[in-house]
């Protein structure tokens, strides 16, 4: 693991043990543990519980799962808010607000009944708090600043602490400034595993939050006052071609969860499969009621799990379904020119602006192939390749990787699907066959179209009045 140490034993220690012991009296230990953070996007391997409940720990696209230690009963954790790099996809960086080192924060994971106390430091340049969505827990713990504790200040530690109630799938943010930290990428998932091992227990189990981002073209903050019109729709701040693919050996049972902090909602739709919807924010869904789909909406505020058995190998795509929110930064007033013939237009322009490129004449599928001198640090709106060509999207998109034989645990990217021979679409390169209908007169411009006209409290039939 790439996880580097920070050294909270300094002068910035004792100014967090200070506010640590304001808040809470109960904290035994004399040391806050340490705050590992992560330098880079590169999905670290699951972390497999040493102590306690066996489970099958979650694997966060493009993340990692925060380590703990134990004090006494209690799980200890440490989460810094602080300003990230995070790179979107390669080629393109942001400057985010996140937790130790990258948004999202890394994912925390406990067991059903395990007792948290949850270290925050603030290294942001303006308060903050931490909201646990969808934990019960006392009220003074819920993480909502002026409602129900102070504002964690700059260079201040505070600590929350409470029992786990339920597994399930939740997640973590903060409840201070909400739009701007939120719209800078602060956020983390939270998984409570049952405790129970074998209940609803799956073989791999994937988790990621949704954010969405307004980067301007070349720019590296993101514009935290928009309300609508973002153009940069993440997985764990990841953009494809750069979201981890989903791999699974053939036959494992699969989990894949997710929650949404954008400021809409996101159908999620997984080919090749029918899956049921197995868990909610709010719980379990019974095993009975779980209902299938092949696309289940996740709206803003709310997280989803649906399983499947891996049973059917091959390269399937997992994407959001609104049709703008599998491209990357993108101008939204872009005129339709489908059916127009530019070449006269060109030429002018061309005497004035040489590189001029008339585009979308015949769709804009062209874009996804093309090399367009693009500005510093943007991505291009449809891109990413395949074994067959062009994938032409960006955005909330990822594969689903199935494979036999693969050894648990293994979440190596497998390379491109090798198709069966004879099961793919091909081209058929047989002789054009004759015309056998008339030609359409629809668009015959020779031909006068005739209207009747029907005069308003005429004679029609249809005429109740
Ligand atoms: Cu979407």
């Amino acid at each position: 693991m790439t996880v580097s140490r920070r050294n909270f034993l300094g002068t910035s220690g004792a100014v967090a043990l200070i506010g640590a012991s304001a808040v809470s009296g109960r904290v035994q230990a004399a040391s806050i543990p340490e705050a590992p953070i992560m330098k880079d996007a590169t999905m670290q391997p699951p972390l497999i519980p040493t102590s306690g409940p066996d489970y099958q720990p979650v694997v966060t696209l493009n993340g990692w799962t925060l380590p703990w230690r134990m004090n006494g009963d209690w799980k200890e954790f440490h989460l810094v808010a602080e300003p990230v790099v995070r790179e979107m996809a390669p080629g393109m960086v942001a400057h985010l607000w996140g937790y130790n080192g990258q948004s999202p924060g890394p994912t925390i994971e406990a067991v059903e009944g395990d007792k948290v106390r949850i270290f925050v430091t603030n290294k942001l340049p303006e308060h903050t708090t931490i909201h646990w969505h969808g934990q019960l827990l006392p009220c003074g713990m819920d993480g909502v600043g002026g409602l129900t504790q102070p504002h964690i200040k700059p260079g201040k530690t505070f600590v929350y602490e409470f029992q786990l109630q339920k597994s399930g799938t939740f997640m973590y943010h903060p409840h201070a400034d909400e739009m701007v930290q939120m719209a800078m990428g602060m956020m983390g998932f939270f998984v409570v595993h049952p405790k129970d091992p074998t209940f609803r227990r799956v073989d791999r189990d994937f988790v990621f939050l949704m954010a969405a981002y307004d980067i301007e073209p070349g720019a590296y903050v993101p514009r935290v006052a928009e309300m609508t019109d973002f153009n940069l729709w993440t997985w764990n701040s990841r953009v494809f071609p750069g979201i981890d693919h989903i791999v699974a050996a053939k036959g494992d049972k699969v989990r894949i969860r997710f929650g949404n902090l954008t400021m809409t909602n996101h159908p999620i739709h997984m080919h090749g499969y029918d899956f049921k919807v197995s868990c909610t924010d709010g719980g379990w869904v019974p095993e009975a009621a779980a209902w299938p789909e092949v696309t289940i909406d996740c709206a803003v505020g709310q997280m989803r799990a649906f399983d499947f058995v891996a049973d059917h190998p091959g390269d399937w795509a997992i994407h959001c379904h609104k049709s703008h929110h599998t491209m990357n930064a993108m101008g939204h007033d872009l005129r339709n020119f489908i059916g127009v013939d530019k070449k006269e237009v060109a030429k002018k322009v061309r005497k004035l602006v040489p590189d001029y490129m008339p585009m979308g004449s015949a769709g804009m599928a062209d874009m996804g192939e093309m090399e367009m001198p693009l500005p510093d640090n943007t991505l291009p709106m449809m891109t990413g390749f395949a074994q067959f060509g062009a994938v032409e999207m960006g955005g909330m998109f990822s594969v689903v990787k199935v494979r036999e034989g693969l050894a648990a645990n293994d979440y190596k990217d497998p390379g491109w699907f090798k198709h069966p021979e004879g099961s793919v679409a091909f081209e058929w390169k047989g002789e054009p066959k004759k015309a056998e209908r008339a030609p359409s007169t629809a668009f015959d411009k020779t031909k006068t179209a005739e209207f009747k006209v029907v005069k308003p409290g005429g004679n029609s039939p249809h005429d109740n009045h």
